[in-house]
C-alpha cells in the first residue's frame, strides 16, 4: 500500500492522518463515502492503517445468516473488505485501525444475533 519511496509524499501521508484525526465525526463519514465512490486513493489519502483480522462467527445455518453477518461488518465505518465463509463458521475482516478495531466489529456482529470469537 505504500508505494511512495519520495520522501515529500511521505510526509504528506503524515500531515494527512494528522488533519484527518481532528475532523468531526460527520466529515470523516462523508470522506468514508468519497472513498466507496473511488474519488481517490483512500488508503493513501487518509494516512490508513489496515489490518486483517480473523474471526469465528456461531450460530450461521444459511446463506441468509451469512449474508447478515457480513452485512453488519461491512456497515462498520472504516471497514474495507469482508469475507463470510458459512461452511467454516468464519469472516476475515480488512479494515482501517483508524477509524475501527476489533472490539467494535464484535460487537456489530453480536448486534445482529451471532456469536463471534476473534482467532
Ligand atoms: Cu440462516
Amino acid at each position: 500500500m505504500w508505494k511512495s519511496a519520495v520522501p515529500a509524499v511521505k510526509n504528506a501521508q503524515v500531515i494527512s492522518l494528522i488533519t484527518v484525526s481532528s475532523l468531526p465525526r460527520l466529515a470523516n463519514s462523508a470522506w468514508t463515502l468519497a472513498c466507496k465512490l473511488s474519488l481517490f486513493d483512500c488508503n493513501f489519502s487518509k494516512g490508513a492503517i489496515m489490518q486483517t483480522t480473523h474471526f469465528h462467527i456461531s450460530g450461521m445455518t444459511c446463506g441468509a445468516c451469512a449474508n447478515t453477518v457480513k452485512g453488519a461488518l461491512q456497515a462498520v465505518s472504516g471497514v474495507n473488505d469482508v469475507e463470510v465463509l458459512l461452511e467454516e463458521a468464519q469472516a476475515t475482516v480488512q479494515y482501517d485501525e483508524h477509524q475501527t478495531s476489533a472490539e467494535q466489529l464484535v460487537s456489530a456482529v453480536t448486534h445482529v444475533g451471532f456469536g463471534v470469537q476473534r482467532f
